[in-house]
């Protein structure tokens, strides 16, 4: 892959405030590193991580305005909290402004928020470096120095720590939960039991013979 990371660089410096393209270059590096520890294409996860909240700082009339002419589905919680369309009104610009077409990064831009059920290598290292890039902010409930472990060992349980932390977080807030970040959790915490079982039915199998 070719890319030309200063243009891209230097548009984001313009379309993002100081703080958000901190935020940016922390979640591009990191996502850069976790690549090259779990087997991604580390320039992939770079773009990825470049681009991820670039629809960040732009109205949130214009967010909703550009979904809706891109035929995203829109949902009740997202239209009473629309900073939560950043991820897919990113990917339009993502695909418009910045000349991505690779499917699996515009899936990492539109779950960065919330994650999904069944996310791909690229759209979990996404999810987790946005959490854990050394920019952000430790607060009371996140948990981030046994996240950024587990990011750089075990991405499954980073992907259930932090969701189960902003959920937990949600809740006390009383927050809308969008149910895709709900979903995401169940998810992810039933495929961990399921591998659970399928280790404890091998060692099982192992004691027989
Ligand atoms: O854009 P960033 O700040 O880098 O990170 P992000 O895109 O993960 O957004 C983080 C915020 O999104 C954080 O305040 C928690 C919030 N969030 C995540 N899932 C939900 C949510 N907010 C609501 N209301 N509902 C959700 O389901
Ligand atoms: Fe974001
Ligand atoms: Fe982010």
């Amino acid at each position: 892959m070719s890319i030309d990371f200063e243009t891209i660089r230097k548009k984001l410096r313009k379309a993002l405030d100081a703080h958000r393209y901190e935020h940016t270059l922390g979640v591009a590096y990191t996502a850069a590193m976790m690549a090259e520890i779990f087997g991604e294409d580390s320039e992939k996860a770079k773009l990825a991580g470049f681009l991820h909240d670039c629809a960040k700082c732009i109205p949130d009339n214009k967010k909703i305005s550009l979904c809706k002419k891109a035929g995203f589905l829109i949902s009740e919680t997202e239209l009473q909290n629309p900073s939560l369309l950043h991820g897919k009104a990113g990917s339009i610009l993502a695909k418009d402004k910045y000349g991505i077409d690779d499917p699996d990064i515009l899936n990492a831009i539109i779950y960065h928020t919330t994650g999904r059920p069944g996310m791909s290598l690229l759209e979990k290292i996404i999810f987790v470096a946005d959490y854990v890039e050394p920019g952000r902010k430790d607060h009371p409930g996140m948990h981030l120095d046994e996240v950024r472990t587990l990011a750089m060992t075990d991405l499954d349980q980073a992907v259930i720590r932090i969701l189960g932390d902003t959920l937990r977080y949600l809740e006390g807030s009383s927050k809308p939960i969008d149910e895709t970040t709900q979903k995401t959790y169940d998810h992810y915490i039933q495929t961990i039991k399921g591998q659970a079982k399928a280790s404890d039915q091998i060692e099982s199998k192992k004691k027989e013979i």
